[in-house]
C-alpha cells in the first residue's frame, strides 16, 4: 500500500477514510454539535425496512390506504412519518399474479431510504445492476425466487428523484392475519422485489 499526501493509505477501508474526514472537519470546528450523531441515528434506526413492511401491511388491509399508496406513494408513506432524504418522491409498484416488479439503480445504488433502509451490498454490485436488467428471471432464480413462466417481470430503474418500493401480492393463507403479523413477513428483499413474502409452514 502506498501513502498519499494526507498520509492515509490508498487502500484504506471506507470507514477509515470517513473517520479521517470527520476528524479533519471536526478539528476545523465545521461539524455542528450532535450533527454526526443525529445522522447515525437516522441511518441505523430510522431508516428500517420494517417501515416499508408496515406500509405494505396497511395497504393489504385497508383499501383506501392502498389506493393512496398507488396514487401518491410519498403521501402514503408520510402518514407513518416515513419521509426524508431519498424519500422525496416515492412510487409504489403493484405486483399482481401476472406481474412481478423489481427495482434496480443501474447507475449506482439509489434506494428509498426512509422506507427500505439502506441498500444491501448485492444491490450495489455491478453484477446485480447489469444482470437484473438483462436476465431478471435468472437473477431472481439465483436469489431463490422462482416465478411462474407466464409471470411478466418488470424491472424499474431508479431515475432522478423517483424512489420505488414494491407492493407485493398478499400471500394466500393470511386472510385472518393482523396487520402486525402481515408486516412480519415483508422483508427488505420483498420491498426491492427480488423476493416474495413467505408464509411460515407452521402458521399456515
Ligand atoms: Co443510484
Amino acid at each position: 500500500m502506498s501513502a498519499t499526501a494526507t498520509g492515509i493509505p490508498e487502500q484504506a477501508p471506507a470507514s477509515d477514510r470517513a473517520w479521517a474526514l470527520f476528524k479533519a472537519l471536526d478539528q476545523k470546528n465545521l461539524i455542528p454539535q450532535g450533527y454526526a450523531e443525529s445522522w447515525k441515528k437516522v441511518f441505523e434506526i430510522d431508516f428500517d425496512p420494517k417501515n416499508g413492511a408496515r406500509v405494505v401491511a396497511r395497504a393489504w388491509t385497508d383499501p383506501a390506504y392502498r389506493d393512496l399508496l398507488l396514487r401518491d406513494g410519498t403521501a402514503a408513506c408520510a402518514q407513518f412519518g416515513y419521509t426524508g432524504p431519498q424519500g422525496e418522491y416515492i412510487v409504489a409498484l403493484e405486483d399482481t399474479p401476472a406481474i412481478k416488479n423489481v427495482i434496480v439503480c443501474s447507475l449506482c445504488s439509489c434506494t428509498n431510504w426512509p422506507v427500505l433502509g439502506l441498500p444491501p451490498e448485492w444491490y450495489k454490485s455491478f453484477e446485480y445492476r447489469a444482470r437484473v436488467v438483462r436476465e431478471p428471471r435468472k437473477v431472481l432464480e439465483e436469489m431463490g425466487t422462482t416465478l411462474p413462466a407466464d409471470t411478466e417481470i418488470r424491472v424499474y430503474d431508479t431515475t432522478a428523484e423517483t424512489r420505488y418500493m414494491v407492493l407485493p401480492v398478499r400471500p394466500d393463507g393470511t386472510e385472518d392475519w393482523t396487520e402486525e403479523q402481515l408486516a412480519e413477513i415483508v422483508t427488505k428483499d420483498c420491498l426491492i422485489g427480488v423476493a416474495v413474502p413467505q408464509v411460515p409452514a407452521t402458521t399456515n
